[in-house]
């Protein structure tokens, strides 16, 4: 398993749903690292996430994040992705691979 981040901007006047991501070669899920009621830290699956209009969202350790399976057989640098979106836009975006272990 590996972990992405990044920022995603939105650069337009309405509201952008996020609710899928694709990658080249490896399986990618959108997750997001949530505290329960017990105190206990996990991960969940975000079905959907909206960014403002004129606004962004990080995707950090301990918050939003994209989760990778199948890494350990991709070699490139970089790893081609795209977001889906609500308004049917597909947002693509190119990963710096800093390890793949
Ligand atoms: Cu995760």
């Amino acid at each position: 398993m590996a972990a992405g981040y990044l920022r995603i901007s939105n650069n337009h006047s309405k509201h952008i749903g996020i609710n899928s991501i694709e990658c080249e070669e490896v399986n990618a899920s959108l997750h997001e690292t949530v505290i329960d009621s017990d105190g206990v830290i996990r991960m969940e699956k975000i079905a959907i996430f909206y960014i403002d209009p004129e606004s962004h969202v990080d995707f950090m350790p301990g918050a939003k994040h994209i989760m990778f399976s199948g890494f350990d057989q991709f070699e490139d640098k970089k790893l081609k992705c795209s977001f889906g979106s609500d308004i049917g836009l597909k947002i693509p975006f190119t990963l710096e691979v800093l390890s793949n272990g």
